[in-house]
């Protein structure tokens, strides 16, 4: 039985941050980053029947072509994917009411919709970026058990040619969903490797007033290749997502519009059109 201090549950039985019960989630799950985009995605559902909010995390669960999707906002961060994930998990696989683990388990479908910055010149604004891996540069999921999940040649290439400085932790590379990847994939969609930062400015490279630790990380990071693998785009969730999914059995792709290109400089003239443009080519590659 798990104790009440390390699964908590709201007075009337939701899960403690999302505040949802086990029947408010579908099947398969899209996340996002911004609260405001899931109104901008559900206004395509047939039918809402669940829309729920605590903090940030702010919840829709309906219909579209006959399937029930559920979209939910992570807010920012790989800190916050560790409770999204961790708390959807439990919604399907723990028995909120004995606590205790179910025997039969749920694998959820979970995609996320989200906004990053190229590192490639020729992956431009307004491309969709589908991840077949993670980058995780965070190191939230160091905290679980991570052995059987990382491609460590690939983790002991990228520590090697950029440099890496271990006091910030080790990078993890982690696969993404092959039968989404597959699902989601078209001519529209570039295929690309997602580096996950732990923040917005320095550990992405960009300086306001601040040195950086390591300000040629970018360009090595852009120029590192392992047998054709090439970081793609950096954010803030992927791998996050990418490591506690498959640490708990779930499916989970990423995929991202590029509303700036870091290598050239350049912005989306319109970045709501370029998120709206990336919402209706998933929502009719799921609903296909
Ligand atoms: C930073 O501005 C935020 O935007 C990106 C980053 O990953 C980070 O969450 O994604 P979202 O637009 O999905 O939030």
């Amino acid at each position: 039985m798990i104790k009440e201090s390390e699964l908590i549950l709201n007075p009337d039985g939701s899960i403690y941050h999302l505040n949802l019960l086990p029947e408010d989630i579908a099947p398969t799950v899209i996340s996002v980053g911004d609260p405001k985009r899931v109104e901008r995605i559900s206004r395509h559902f047939d039918t809402i029947e669940v829309k729920k909010q605590k903090r940030e995390f702010v919840t829709h669960t309906g219909v579209l072509n006959g399937k029930r999707l559920t979209v939910i906002a992570t807010g920012i961060g790989p800190d916050n994917i560790d409770i999204v994930i961790n708390e959807l998990d439990a919604l399907v696989n723990i028995d909120l009411d004995n606590r205790t683990v179910k025997e039969k388990l749920t694998s959820l479908n979970i995609i996320r919709i989200g906004t990053s910055g190229s590192l490639q010149e020729d992956i431009p604004v307004d491309s969709y970026v589908l991840a077949k891996y993670g980058l995780g540069l965070d190191n939230m999921i160091r905290s679980y058990d991570t052995k059987d999940i990382t491609e460590k040649d690939v983790e002991d290439a990228f520590i090697e040619h950029t440099g890496w400085d271990l006091a910030k932790g080790r990078p993890s590379v982690i696969k993404g969903s092959e039968k989404l990847l597959k699902k989601l994939s078209s001519d529209k969609t570039v295929t690309g490797f997602t580096a996950t930062a732990p923040g917005f400015y320095g550990p992405q490279g960009r300086i306001l007033r601040l040195a950086l630790q390591d300000a040629s990380l970018n360009t090595k990071m852009d120029n590192f290749n392992f047998n054709g693998i090439k970081v793609t785009n950096l954010e803030m969730e992927t791998s996050a997502i990418y490591g506690l999914s498959k640490l708990l059995g779930h499916e989970a792709l990423s995929a991202n519009t590029i509303i700036a290109n870091r290598a050239n400089g350049t912005f989306t003239k319109d970045p709501y059109k370029s998120v709206d443009g990336l919402i209706k080519y998933i929502l009719s590659q799921l609903t296909i």
